[in-house]
């Protein structure tokens, strides 16, 4: 399988992660990239190749202009107004504030355009994503010209960025821009199907009112798990998305084979309402040994959801999402990735 990855990827280098009360080193390290590439390696998975340049047409697609600003200037401005650490956002616009004005101010900016405080801005970020979404443009042009599976080892991840804020680690929804860019290339329906830990929330408010992107989700109850404020069994899409959106919650501890009955629905609403192209936001955080975590994943389960996606039998692009328990990632993901690869997986 042929996989993207570009070594811009490294230059967000975040120091801080607002994690309780405390700042720690980002659980979101660079070297989580590393170890992927070499598990690849030692694989025998494929190719890795750098992605092209495609613009911000694509990126405008999906994410509004003025949020698209706030993270190319950010830093620079932050910069000249003499502050030199990493910014995190402390107020938000809030229920009970006014959400219809954005602040001259970078602080007022940074919360107006963030949904999470653990994320920080930082040298590099900007550029850093604009990488990621170019690997998961080249992962799906490589799909859509060859018909072969193919993965884009995205950093940062993307999932939780939605139309205009970024948080939980995400800056650009990588599967998003994906998406809307299979559709501009001719797919008439195409489905994000989301296993990562953590609910898409961004992925699902870009596309909840549309019928030509299907989300479906599994992952930690919101009840007790970030991010908390979406990823209910009841989002099922609105207006003309109605039923385009399919969320699976699930206890801490869920087994796995209670996960995979929740895939089996997933596929069989990707099979029913007849998508073309499947984008799996691969985050392998649901693995049993994930620091923040609570999913039980082993290796070997993830072998099998590769298999099992593989006989979806659509063109599949992976995308990188999230996974913190650096030293198995890329045993876990290469795992999944051989999987679908030793089935046959998908030749369109
Ligand atoms: C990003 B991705 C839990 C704090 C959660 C943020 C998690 C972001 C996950 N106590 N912190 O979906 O893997
Ligand atoms: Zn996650």
């Amino acid at each position: 399988m042929m996989t993207f990855f570009s070594e811009q990827s490294f230059r967000r280098q975040a120091t801080t992660e607002l994690y309780g009360s405390t700042l720690v080193t980002p659980f979101e390290t660079p070297r989580r990239m590393e170890i992927v590439l070499e598990a690849i390696e030692r694989a025998g998975l494929g190719e890795v190749r750098a992605p092209n340049d495609y613009g911000l047409e694509p990126v405008k697609a999906v994410h509004d202009a003025g949020y698209i600003e706030f993270l190319a200037n950010f830093w620079p401005a932050w910069q000249a107004e003499g502050r030199t650490g990493e910014a995190i956002p402390s107020i938000w616009p809030a229920r009970t504030l006014r959400s219809d004005r954005i602040p001259r101010s970078l602080g007022g900016k940074l919360g107006y355009y963030a949904l999470a405080a653990e994320t920080s801005l930082c040298e590099g970020t900007f550029e850093a994503a604009l990488a990621s979404k170019d690997t998961a443009l080249a992962a799906l042009e490589h799909t859509f010209e060859s018909g072969e599976p193919s993965f884009g080892l995205c950093r940062p991840p993307g999932h939780h960025a939605a139309t205009d804020q970024f948080g939980g680690y995400c800056f650009f929804n990588n599967a998003a821009i994906a998406a809307q860019r299979a559709l501009d290339r001719g797919y008439k329906r195409v489905a994000v199907l989301d296993v990562d830990f953590h609910h898409g929330n961004g992925t699902q408010q870009i596309f909840y009112r549309r019928s030509d992107v299907f989300f479906a989700s599994l992952h930690g109850d919101p009840e007790v798990t970030f991010p908390y404020y979406l990823g209910y069994a009841d989002e099922t899409g609105e207006g003309e998305g109605e039923g385009f959106t399919a969320n699976y919650p699930m206890a801490p501890k869920t087994p796995v084979s209670v996960w995979m009955q929740a895939l089996e629905k997933a596929l069989a609403q990707i099979a029913r309402i007849e998508c073309e192209l499947l984008i799996v936001s691969l985050g392998v955080d649901i693995f049993e040994h994930d620091p923040i975590s609570t999913f039980t994943f082993t290796r070997d389960d993830f072998t099998a959801l590769g298999e099992r996606l593989a006989d979806a039998g659509l063109p599949t692009v992976f995308l990188m999402e999230g996974g913190y328990a650096v030293d198995d990632i890329g045993v876990n993901v290469v795992s999944v990735l051989q999987g679908f690869e030793a089935r046959g997986g998908a030749k369109a």
